[in-house]
């Protein structure tokens, strides 16, 4: 098989260590050609900063589009992130009409809120549209308050997990294959992913640890797509990427004040080579 090419569009957010920062280093570890499509340039997340700069790049988005275009180039996969705007959104929605072709998967993660709320500048509007957007996709991720938000209950009820299948059934309504993240039980953090087609549900849980990591799902989605585009089932991927996300808060654990702002994930990147020796060996990628 050969080498596969990913394009990741989503914000450059300069410094946090989420976002693009995490996604290319992510999925090179695991044998992907990654391509970047920025939507917009942020001098951080939005998490926990204040006076942060945000440049959408809606222009410059549909010119590197066209000359893709010109240009030929293909993908096996695209994988939308966090984009920031309306009119960014229909952009992207353009850009998977343009691009995705029979076999290109198309996943995204629907990043807009998480613990109960809304990011900074985004809300009820950007939501609907996004669940617009998350139709084109073969696979979605939100996590616990994004699933919420995208299956009309509360934000604020994100910690109730009690109907989560449910909740994954009612968003299989929108696209076929549904990884939730950040699922709360007590004190086990889980993910789960539900298949429509087969009807499968898996979880793969975890100790919960006090406090918000910025940059995991951002972790999550990159390794589950570096994986799942190599081959991995939906199961496995969802399965080895959560470790590896646990892996990355485990080592940050120690010096979590130093790096409150976004996980120490770069001392975990030799897992994910790992993951990849094992994948190329079992499904002959070149
Ligand atoms: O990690 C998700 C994310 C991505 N991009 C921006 C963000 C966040 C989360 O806060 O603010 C700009």
């Amino acid at each position: 098989m050969k080498q596969k090419r990913l394009v990741t569009i989503q914000d450059i957010s300069c410094f946090g260590k989420c976002s693009v920062t995490a996604a290319l280093p992510v999925i090179s570890a695991l044998g992907t050609e990654a391509v970047v499509l920025p939507t917009a340039v942020l001098s951080t997340h939005t998490g926990e900063f204040s006076d942060y700069t945000f440049h959408p790049l809606h222009d410059e988005f549909q010119r590197i589009s066209d000359h893709w275009k010109k240009l030929g180039i293909e993908f096996d996969a695209i994988y939308v992130g966090y984009i920031g705007s309306n009119e960014l959104i229909q952009a992207v929605s353009d850009f998977i009409d343009r691009f995705a072709k029979k076999d290109t998967v198309v996943f995204i993660d629907p990043a807009m809120a998480d613990n109960g709320k809304f990011y900074s500048g985004l809300g009820e509007d950007y939501a609907q549209r996004l669940k617009e957007l998350c139709r084109k996709a073969h696979i979605i991720s939100p996590n616990m308050t994004e699933a919420m938000i995208l299956s009309g209950h509360s934000p604020a009820d994100y910690k109730e997990s009690g109907n989560i299948k449910e909740i994954a059934h009612t968003l299989s309504d929108i696209c076929d294959n549904v990884i939730i993240t950040g699922v709360h039980n007590n004190d086990i953090i889980s993910t789960v992913a539900y298949n429509k087609v087969t009807d499968n549900f898996t979880r793969a849980d975890k100790p919960m640890y006090d406090g918000v990591f910025y940059g995991s799902g951002d972790l999550f989605s990159s390794a589950f797509m570096g994986m799942y585009i190599n081959g991995a089932t939906l199961e496995d991927a969802t399965k080895n990427a959560s470790d590896f996300v646990n892996d990355c808060i485990l080592k940050t654990l120690d010096e979590r004040e130093k790096y409150w702002y976004g996980l120490k994930f770069e001392q975990s990147l030799g897992i994910l080579t790992e993951y990849y020796k094992e994948l190329k060996s079992t499904k002959h990628l070149s």
